[in-house]
């Protein structure tokens, strides 16, 4: 395992992105505003996914070279990796898939998880995937206990196997077409569904066979950071929007946080921390062993909002000088 963490544990920073459909809503829907975690707006404004397609696949147009530029960004600031969302809960997967249409080869004609990969190995950087594991969009995924239900949509007459051997299969296209990928980001399970509900000794099997030494986060298996299970199965614990005390004894750990007050982009949030925070966000987390995972919302084109690309660049500046 301190072979395999070695790079993890000497990056220190890394970028991530929320990218998806969600992106082209930028924080509305049908003229209401939904302020913060606004890659939750499906479920916020509860949308059945038919409707949320149609309105939002016309609107999502990724503009050329878009990649390239997170991937400048990323390098400039002194990241090492980047995360991006291959499929967030909204189900729509970036990358060409043959498990459905409602990906990004069928709606805008491009690979999308290709341009990005691409874009990140050009600048030298690391990749990590984010994976959702919930799936607003299939028919089949389970959706009680707790899980949302955009749509209002019962559990009856789903069939929740179908669901998972489906998002196996996605995850499967994801891991062996694409590259070397050197973190896997599974975002989440409950404490109803965890683990064997998702399939997850065959998943990380699979994922494994593809690349040996990936890293794996925490999610997949449980979501309590401090639980025997978590940190039996994964390497990696992933505190949201906050700064441990102490770090986490015996694992290794990543904070992600973000710039605003949400993770895809919103058009009205515009509650920014300032680069003084930030990079006492980052000695913070540098000085307790863990990494800092800093949050970009890109727009439906692709271009990340310039408060976030100003507070990268001081970043940037910061890291040089320092
Ligand atoms: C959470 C998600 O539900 C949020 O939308 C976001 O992606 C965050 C990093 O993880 O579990």
């Amino acid at each position: 395992r301190d072979a395999r963490m070695r790079w993890f544990r000497d990056a220190h920073f890394g970028m991530f992105v929320h990218w998806g459909l969600y992106s082209a809503a930028a924080g509305e829907w049908n003229g209401k505003d939904y302020d913060g975690c606004v890659e939750w707006i499906q479920n916020m404004a509860n949308v059945p996914s038919a409707e949320y397609a149609a309105k939002l696949t016309p609107l999502f147009k990724p503009k050329k070279g878009f990649a390239r530029e997170w991937a400048k960004m990323a390098k400039d600031a002194g990241c090492r990796y980047v995360i991006f969302t291959s499929r967030h809960h909204e189900g729509f997967a970036l990358h060409d898939s043959k498990t459905t249409t409602f990906d990004g080869m069928d709606v805008t004609g491009r690979d999308l998880f290709r341009e990005i990969v691409n874009a990140l190995h050009e600048q030298g950087l690391r990749i990590g995937v984010y994976f959702s594991l919930l799936d607003w969009h299939h028919p089949d995924a389970y959706v009680e206990h707790g899980m949302p239900t955009p749509g209002g949509v019962k559990n009856e007459g789903r069939d929740n196997a179908k669901y998972v051997a489906y998002m196996h299969q996605q995850a499967e296209e994801m891991f062996s077409n694409y590259g070397p990928i050197d973190v896997v980001w599974w975002d989440y399970s409950s404490k109803e569904i965890q683990g064997e509900k998702w399939g997850a000794n065959a998943l990380v099997a699979m994922v494994k066979k593809h690349h040996p030494n990936i890293i794996m986060n925490n999610r997949l298996y449980a979501f309590d950071h401090n639980s025997e299970y978590t940190r039996a199965h994964g390497d990696l614990v992933t505190p949201e929007q906050f700064i441990p005390e102490t770090g986490f004894k015996g694992m290794d750990w990543e904070s992600c946080m973000t710039m605003n007050g949400t993770w895809g982009y919103s058009r009205s949030n515009q509650k920014w921390h300032t680069r003084e925070e930030l990079v006492r966000n980052m000695i913070d987390i540098v000085s307790k062993g863990g990494n800092y995972l800093l949050n970009v919302g890109p727009m439906g084109d692709g271009t990340v909002p310039e408060k976030s690309v100003a507070l990268m660049k001081g970043i940037g500046d910061w890291m040089r000088a320092n």
